[in-house]
């Protein structure tokens, strides 16, 4: 009777000794101590030995099972640390290897640009300004002296809402306002969006605008002109010079076209400024006193400066940028490069 269980303990332990794999194990677990294992066989057994040999068997068949247990234990870990060792050396991980980089976007050129000119005009004492996009004929035309029958009314250019309602043309009406609100002296840039029926290389239907204004007694062209030097040549580099051409528009007298030395050539003659070496930047005055008259204040006390320019455009001269367009076609080779 208890050879049985000898050899089935020297059997076992030379099985188990053999097993090469977790899989092997769980067999060797399953084929002595499963359901309907061996050991497991003999302990249903038990009930039909002779009550006096069932306490001695009984003992020795639990010393088996419990020497049978503890092998497949050892085994187990053992070919658990191997398999384990198998999978790091497949699966080897090299933590010094660096990560991939997540790319970064960036500002627009449009928003960079006006946030250059944003910070050069606030660091002269400017204010900024906002104002409604759908604006009152009054303030978009009227109160900067462009009365009902004036070409810059004119139904190509502007986008009506209603009889007395436009899409602003520029931010002017935003500086009506802050007159209409404050008392001066007033330094106040009023940059965003601004609207005109118009499309071509050089023109687009929406587009970003920055005007600024300064208003005081005593307030000259000579304040002007130092104002924009300091402006263009922070933008363009100190060399960069300025010249003043007469102009008109309804809301300044006199008027202005201020054009920069071109950036390009330095103003040697090139393409961009087509020979002539100057680059057309923006446009400025004295406000007409009919505007101060219509926005409340007395022009005999009052005088000021006022200048407006295109974004993109700034934009487009400061990069040599020849087609407005890029600027809204979201083209990522166009937009990395900024
Ligand atoms: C241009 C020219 C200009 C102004 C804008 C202005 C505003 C008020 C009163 C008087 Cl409230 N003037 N703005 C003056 C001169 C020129 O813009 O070429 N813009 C793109």
């Amino acid at each position: 009777m208890l050879n049985d269980l000898d050899s089935i303990k020297s059997l076992a332990g030379e099985e188990i000794e053999k097993a090469d794999s977790l899989k092997a194990v769980q067999d060797l677990k399953v084929r002595y101590l499963g359901k309907k294992g061996i050991i497991t066989g003999k302990i249903k057994s038990l009930a039909a030995i002779a009550k006096e040999d069932r306490r001695e068997y009984g003992k020795s068949l639990n010393d088996v099972k419990i020497y049978i247990e503890e092998l497949l234990g050892v085994r187990e870990k053992a070919c658990k640390a191997v398999e384990l060792n198998k999978t790091l050396q497949i699966q080897r991980i090299d933590v010094t290897i660096p990560g991939y980089r997540i790319p970064a976007g960036h500002l627009h050129p449009t928003t960079q640009v006006l946030g250059e000119i944003i910070g050069i005009f606030t660091s002269l004492g400017f204010h900024v300004e906002e104002g409604p996009e759908v604006e009152l004929d009054f303030y978009n035309f009227e109160a900067l002296n462009m009365p009902k029958e004036h070409p810059a009314r004119d139904m190509q250019d502007t986008f009506y809402i209603s009889d007395d309602v436009v899409l602003r043309t520029h931010t002017s009406p935003v500086q009506v306002r802050v007159m209409q609100n404050n008392t001066p002296p007033l330094r106040v840039i009023a940059p965003g969006k601004v609207y005109r029926c118009d499309a071509d290389v050089t023109h687009i239907p929406m587009f970003h605008q920055l005007e600024g204004f300064m208003v005081d007694k005593h307030i000259t062209m000579s304040h002007l002109k130092g104002v924009l030097e300091v402006f263009i040549q922070r933008v363009f580099g100190a060399d960069t010079k300025l010249r003043f051409r007469p102009s008109f528009f309804p809301f300044t007298e006199p008027s202005a076209e201020i054009d920069i030395s071109c950036v390009i050539c330095r103003g040697a003659g090139c393409n961009v400024c087509k020979n002539t070496g100057w680059l057309e930047i923006l446009g400025a005055g004295m406000i007409n006193p009919r505007v101060f008259e219509m926005a409340g204040y007395d022009p005999a006390q009052y005088t000021g400066f006022a200048f407006g320019m295109g974004i993109e455009r700034v934009a487009m001269l400061k990069y040599g940028i020849d087609d407005i367009r890029l600027f809204y076609e979201n083209d990522k080779r166009f937009l990395d490069q900024f």
